[in-house]
């Protein structure tokens, strides 16, 4: 039967299961990507399993998130990375070479091979025809260690492409649009594979900024064909040998197929505080602005910065509003200092970070209070930029770039064209801050700071569980939300009990202190709970506080699966027992283990009030044992013993 280039991928590397969209299957991974945040955990992952070596096709470890260095922390953690990196066979990109996304895309990543990376924006390389898949650090261990992947097939949509994109509509517009007609839901348990005749019309880079964002849709992957210009991109990488051709089969079915016309999308921007509150550029004119910062994983291309480049030409910054820049990789950055496109920046007052995520994870740059931050970044969260009363608006790098120069948005002048940046033939290629593994490691000595704590674990899950409804929260709420990022929290997430200080720390100051005196304890959500970043800090300090179980009306795809892997039960609640349910009641629930080994639903009795409540598991049976194990690194140990 013909299929889509997704389900070739994954009939190719399938390990087990049936691809019926919604079922449990296994990949086998060939590619994985940690970056500094979330891989000292995934690192410390993989020492527990014991493998000598990774072994998948190829492991990269990057550092880009922790580069402040406020402290000796995020150092420590470099060099423990580095170490164990050399030790265990993974190829380590050095702070200052870039952020991890960027880097792949340009160095790495393979057309028609499995990327599993523990950062939600592993899709980036999706813009080149790899099935990239964001996960949690345990996952991406255990795939370092030649496990396969887990995940329920993806319902496969198309995206059908047509026209070509005009004026002021940039790449990120094209995602914007999906985001203003999906939501940040939307893309739950999908693949979003582009097809049609506008995609031959999209450089790689162009490519990446959407498969990138489609992450915000809450999406398993996004993916384009490997097609001529993928070609072209990895010749100027000098990696031609990587491409092959790939493509749906015709007559393929997709579940659903969107069609966009790329002649037909204008500029838009996402306003506060969802990365879906997307309107037309034109409908926040004259709005001004306090700070534009251009980089992150989304939009820090060497097309990117050239093109803001060449509209600040010439221009000085307005004298409200700060430039902020923050170059993708070292490459992008080292071409436009060699091209003259950096001390352009710089003369028009652009203040240049290093190539790393920056301000988009809140690494410095905080807007003032009440400012507002136009960013060419993907998430625009509440309170993720630092500043927890500024508005943060999601944009092109072109809208931006007239925004640091008029300090208000403005409708795109129609007399005047952005310009049109082509690509090199040839990129500036030198992987000298790429340090590869020994052939033998086992000699390497593992360096530990002391702010790396070991990873507590979770007993197996109890028969009776009575617990207590700590917090009560609605819909979309974020792993950011539930384990905050920034310059002060970042550099903790080698240390769980510190860490653990800070869980919900914007919404509830006071959540750490009442977990820890009501354990164990329950969190109550609504839809598409855990959205967002991939960050297993946010099951792994709540399990550390003693949360048992978040019992919510929808879960995102990374967060639940964190949960699980972590020893916390997600259990699914109505939204009219979401409605009843009050911070400080108890449940009890008996029979808890043999209601998950047996997939039943569950009736917890409300303590000292009469009433119940009807809960449901939806898990894979993989899962239940998981859950059973009380997580999945006791669950591996268990079957290596
Ligand atoms: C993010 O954009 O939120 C992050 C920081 O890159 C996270 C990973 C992390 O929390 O370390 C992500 O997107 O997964
Ligand atoms: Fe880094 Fe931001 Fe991309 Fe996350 S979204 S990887 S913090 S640049």
């Amino acid at each position: 039967m013909p299929g889509t280039l997704t389900e070739s991928i994954i009939n190719d590397h399938l390990v087990a299961g049936g691809m019926a969209a919604g079922e449990e299957i296994a990949i086998r991974i060939d590619q994985t990507l940690t970056q500094d945040a979330t891989g000292t955990m995934a690192c410390l992952q993989f020492e527990a399993l014991g493998i000598p070596r990774v072994r998948t096709e190829l492991s990269v470890s990057y550092v880009d998130h922790n580069t402040l260095q406020t402290g000796f922390e995020s150092a420590d953690d470099h060099r423990y990375l580095q170490s164990v990196a050399a030790r265990h066979g993974v190829h380590f990109s050095r702070p200052g070479n870039g952020i991890c996304h960027q880097v792949h895309l340009e160095r790495f990543g393979v057309p028609g091979r499995t990327l599993l990376g523990s950062d939600s924006h592993t899709p980036t390389a999706g813009g080149l025809g790899m099935l990239a898949i964001g996960a949690g650090g345990l996952d991406v261990a255990a795939a370092m260690a030649g496990e396969p992947f887990y995940l329920d097939m993806p319902a496969v949509i198309g995206v059908r492409l047509e026209g070509e994109l005009a004026g002021w509509a940039s790449a990120k517009d094209v995602i914007l649009e999906l985001l203003r007609r999906l939501t940040v839901k939307g893309g739950v348990g999908k693949v979003f594979e582009y097809f049609g005749p506008g995609v031959a019309t999209l450089t790689v880079p162009e490519r990446a900024t959407i498969t990138n964002m489609g992450a915000e849709l809450g999406a398993t992957s996004s993916i384009f064909p490997g097609d001529e210009r993928t070609r072209e991109f990895l010749r100027a990488q000098q990696r031609e040998d990587a491409w092959t051709p790939l493509a749906a089969d015709d007559g393929a079915q997709f579940a659903q197929v969107i069609e966009i016309d790329l002649s037909a999308i204008e500029p838009l921007v996402a306003q506060p505080h969802m990365p879906d509150e997307v309107v037309p550029v034109s409908e926040v004119a004259g709005l001004q602005v306090d700070q534009v910062c251009i980089g992150s994983c989304t939009n820090s291309s060497l097309r990117d910065l050239m093109t803001v480049a060449a509209i600040m030409r010439g221009h000085t910054v307005h004298e409200r509003t700060g430039l902020v820049i923050s170059p993708g990789s070292r490459q992008v950055e080292e071409m436009i200092a060699r091209n003259g496109a950096l001390a352009d920046l710089l003369a028009a007052g652009a203040r240049v970070l290093e190539p790393a995520c920056g301000p988009c994870i809140g690494m410095g740059q905080s807007p003032p209070s009440g400012g507002i931050s136009v960013r060419t970044f993907n998430r625009n969260f509440k309170g993720r930029s630092g500043t927890a009363d500024a508005g943060i608006y999601l944009t092109s790098p072109e809208i931006a770039a007239l925004v640091a120069i008029h300090g208000e948005f403005l409708d795109p002048p129609a007399a005047l064209q952005p310009p049109r940046i082509e690509l090199p033939d040839a990129f500036d290629v030198d992987d000298g801050m790429v340090i590869s593994p020994p052939e033998d490691g086992s000699d390497v000595e593992v360096i530990r700071g002391p702010n790396i704590k070991p990873i507590p674990l979770r007993g197996p899950l109890p028969d009776t569980l009575e617990a207590t409804v700590l917090l009560r929260v609605g819909d979309n709420i974020t792993t950011d939300d539930i384990m905050p990022a920034g310059a002060k929290v970042l550099p903790l997430r080698s240390n769980i009990p510190a860490i653990s200080e800070f869980v919900f720390s914007g919404i509830d100051p006071e959540f750490p202190a009442r977990a820890k005196q009501h354990a164990p304890g329950l969190i109550l959500g609504g839809e598409n709970y855990g959205q967002g970043s991939s960050r297993e800090h946010a099951a792994l300090a709540p399990m550390y506080l003693g949360v048992q179980a978040v019992l919510a009306e929808s879960f995102a795809r990374i967060h639940k699966a964190n949960l699980v892997n972590c020893g916390i039960l997600p259990l699914d609640i109505s939204a009219a027992d979401h409605e009843r349910l009050r911070p400080g009641d108890v449940l009890r629930i008996e029979g808890l283990r043999a209601a998950v080994a047996a997939d039943e639903p569950l009736t917890a009795q409300v303590v000292g009030s009469g009433e119940t409540v009807c809960l449901t598991c939806d898990l894979s049976e993989r899962e239940r044992d998981v859950a059973l194990a009380g997580g999945r690194l006791n669950h591996i140990r268990r079957r290596q013993a």
